[in-house]
């Protein structure tokens, strides 16, 4: 399987963490999809992480490609649904999956637009909210012991955010996240995918 990433995208890195977790090999084919039109032949949305199967069929989005791999490997990261309780099991790691990824979109688009002559200003503000509200939504957040889809995505969108945003202290005020990403950062396939520039 080929999958097109770069060594900076958080979407990509939750591919690679998944695969890595359930020895799956994944050739990775380093796109910038923003530089490289022929892309969109691969995927129209010009988006990476898409992922070519072995009988040429491409699969794109994090989301789908992150469940396609954990069916194809036997994961877990994906729990069943529990009929008892919606703060658990599948739907608690699906919304903490579009938390995680919703604070990489932001932080993704605030890169791209510091990158851009004329942007109004409010935009990258509205971004820099958004990191900041998601940020302090996860300080107060109960996370798996055992990680799902959800707690892969916020650790790789945190990893971009220190990647990128280096200068942003976001750990003074929130320590319990601190902690916990630290923590989660001591994963082999986590330590194999550390983004550095694309
Ligand atoms: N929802 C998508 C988001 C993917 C995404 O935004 N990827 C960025 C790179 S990190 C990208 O390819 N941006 C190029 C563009 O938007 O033109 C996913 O989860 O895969």
């Amino acid at each position: 399987m080929k999958l097109y990433g770069n060594s900076a995208s958080p979407f990509a890195r939750k591919c690679q963490v998944v695969a890595h977790e359930l020895d799956l090999k994944l050739e990775v084919i380093r796109t910038l999809p923003v530089q490289d039109e022929n892309f969109r032949r691969v995927n129209p949305l010009g988006k990476i992480p898409a992922l070519v199967l072995d009988d040429g069929s491409v699969l794109i989005d994090s989301p789908v490609i992150c469940e396609y791999l954990n069916h194809l490997g036997g994961g877990k990261f994906f729990p069943g649904n529990n009929i008892f309780k919606n703060s658990s099991g599948r739907w608690k790691a699906l919304g903490l999956q579009a938390l995680g990824d919703g604070l990489a979109d932001a932080a993704v688009a605030f890169i791209m637009l510091g990158r851009e002559a004329a942007v109004p200003e409010n935009y990258r503000a509205r971004q820099m909210d958004t990191i900041t509200a998601t940020l302090d939504v996860l300080e107060r957040t109960k996370f798996a012991e055992t990680p799902t889809i959800g707690e892969i995505a916020v650790a790789c969108a945190i990893g971009y955010v220190s990647f990128r945003l280096p200068d942003m202290d976001w750990r003074a005020s929130r320590p319990k996240l601190a902690a916990w990403y630290d923590r989660f950062c001591e994963y082999p396939a986590m330590k194999a995918t550390v983004p550095t520039a694309p």
